[in-house]
């Protein structure tokens, strides 16, 4: 849809929620006069001053550290970010009324001309993400990387919008309320329970996950993991391309891998081999998702050579499994973006080696036993922090030895003074960190700090 269906001028629209998206929102409605207030729970101490300022200055009204029923019921239209909740009451009660109300995602896709990339999946996504930026930014093609990965869409949409393409970052959060959202191409890694704070249950969260091509049709792509129960039966009948990707030879995927080999088709139509030995990221869940990154360059038409390169070049992210320091032969890994089980496993999957586990955060109802029974193998001690401390302590009894600390830094010294030698450090904490901290960021960053601090001690 174009951006003058919208019909959004002398419109009031209520942007619930004052963090990044709510920021971009809001301008680019002003910016397109429309009559604009924001609300958030926090109060006006709590929130960004600097976003505070530049949309005050614009003439944005606030209803700050509360939400006013009366905003709500007598918008022309709501736009919600991400973390608010689309069921939250006083949004059902507008619905009712027939006030349309839309997620940032949608608003943007409807406003973006540039075809989109969008990758979404449990986990993986940043990092494929990322790659995908680094590999079209390689091909010479022009991109703006953007979405659940830190910058909203909405801040593109606010500038010239020059990109030959978009590539997204897209949560389940997003997914809920996108309507007409359909990418040139979409991809999903996988999909395991997370969020379970928010969504019923596992099913209501696949289903947002889902979303993401339910719009799509032909001439676009979806690019699936096939190793993926969910994801392996998947099967649009919306006349959208189909590219299934996974470990094992099977009929009717794309991309597979042979004695460490990824076999992939090319633009001549003859299969192209793509050696992972010399690839940047180790694991077997990085094969995976390169295979997506790889169905993208197929795709674009862009060439093989540059693909390898990329692909060789890209070392993944901060905060995913990074090695941050090594003390008498003791390595540490922080991989503070595991922030669910399956991503947990993931990680301690990756490394060869014996480890001491560092888990525990927010509390999200999720079950930790697969956690534990995965531990079993290569954990030899684990340390919990924080609020799902107990939760994880209760799968663990009985199959591998826990402590509990007060916070990361005696966490780091603990798992210290229990490893020997060729051992690992890991901090993978299967929960979210907002029970002690900012976001999982900071959690990693004070995790290396006390890193360095035991090193130079
Ligand atoms: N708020 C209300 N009322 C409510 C609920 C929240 O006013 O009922 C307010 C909060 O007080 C807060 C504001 O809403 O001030 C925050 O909105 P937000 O959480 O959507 O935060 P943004 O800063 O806009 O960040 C969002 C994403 N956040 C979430 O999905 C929770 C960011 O993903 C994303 O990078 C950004 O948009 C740009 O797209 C973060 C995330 O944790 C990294 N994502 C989850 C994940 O990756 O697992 C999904």
């Amino acid at each position: 849809m174009a951006v003058q269906h919208l019909d959004i001028r002398g419109k009031r629209v209520l942007v619930v929620g004052l963090g990044v998206s709510g920021f971009w929102v809001s301008r680019w409605l002003m910016e397109h006069g429309a009559r604009v207030t924001v609300t958030d729970s926090r109060r006006r101490e709590e929130l960004n001053g600097t976003f505070c300022a530049d949309l005050a200055e614009r003439g944005v009204g606030f209803e700050l550290g509360g939400h006013r029923r009366k905003s709500f019921l007598n918008a022309d239209m709501i736009v919600i970010s991400p973390g608010v909740p689309h069921t939250m009451p006083l949004l059902q009660e507008a619905r009712e009324k027939g006030i349309p109300i839309m997620g940032e995602l949608e608003l943007a896709s409807r406003i973006i001309p540039t075809p989109l990339i969008a990758v979404t999946g449990t986990n993986g996504k940043t990092t494929v993400t990322a790659c995908l930026g680094s590999l079209l930014e390689s091909a010479g093609l022009p991109v703006y990387v953007g979405g659940n990965i830190g910058t909203p869409l909405m801040a593109y949409a606010c500038e010239e919008m020059r990109a030959r393409y978009v590539v997204v970052e897209v949560s389940s959060f997003q997914l809920d309320t996108a309507e007409t959202f359909a990418p040139y191409i979409s991809i999903i890694l996988n999909i395991s329970p997370d969020h379970l704070d928010r969504y019923r249950d596992f099913e209501a969260y696949a289903q947002a996950k889902k979303k993401i091509f339910s719009r799509q049709g032909q001439g676009q792509y979806l690019i699936v993991n096939n190793e993926d129960e969910i994801l392996a039966g998947v099967s649009p009948e919306t006349g959208v391309s189909i590219l299934r990707y996974g470990l094992r030879k099977r009929e009717g995927q794309a991309t597979f891998l042979q004695d460490g080999v990824i076999m992939a088709p090319g633009r001549s139509g003859k299969m192209v081999e793509y050696p992972t030995g010399s690839f940047g990221m180790p694991g077997e869940h990085n094969i995976l998702n390169l295979q997506a990154v790889i169905l993208v360059g197929y795709i674009l038409g862009i060439d093989a050579a540059t693909i390898q390169t990329t692909l060789n070049k890209f070392q993944g992210l901060p905060h995913r499994l990074e090695r941050v320091g090594e003390k008498d032969g003791v390595v540490f890994y922080n991989d503070s973006k595991a922030t669910n089980v399956e991503a947990a496993i993931g990680a301690i999957q990756s490394l060869s080696c014996p480890i001491v586990l560092i888990a525990g955060g927010k509390h999200k109802g999720l079950r930790y036993e697969k956690l534990a029974a995965v531990s079993s193998e290569r954990v030899k001690k684990a340390i919990f922090i924080g609020e799902a401390g107990g939760h994880l302590g209760k799968a663990f009894d009985g199959i591998v030895p826990y402590h509990f600390a007060e916070g990361l830094e005696e966490a780091v010294q603990m798992a210290f003074s229990l490893a020997d030698r060729g051992d690992a450090i890991l901090l993978s904490p299967a929960c979210s960190s907002f029970d002690q901290f900012h976001d999982y960021r900071h959690r990693g960053d004070v995790f290396r700090t006390s890193v360095e601090r035991l090193i130079h001690e």
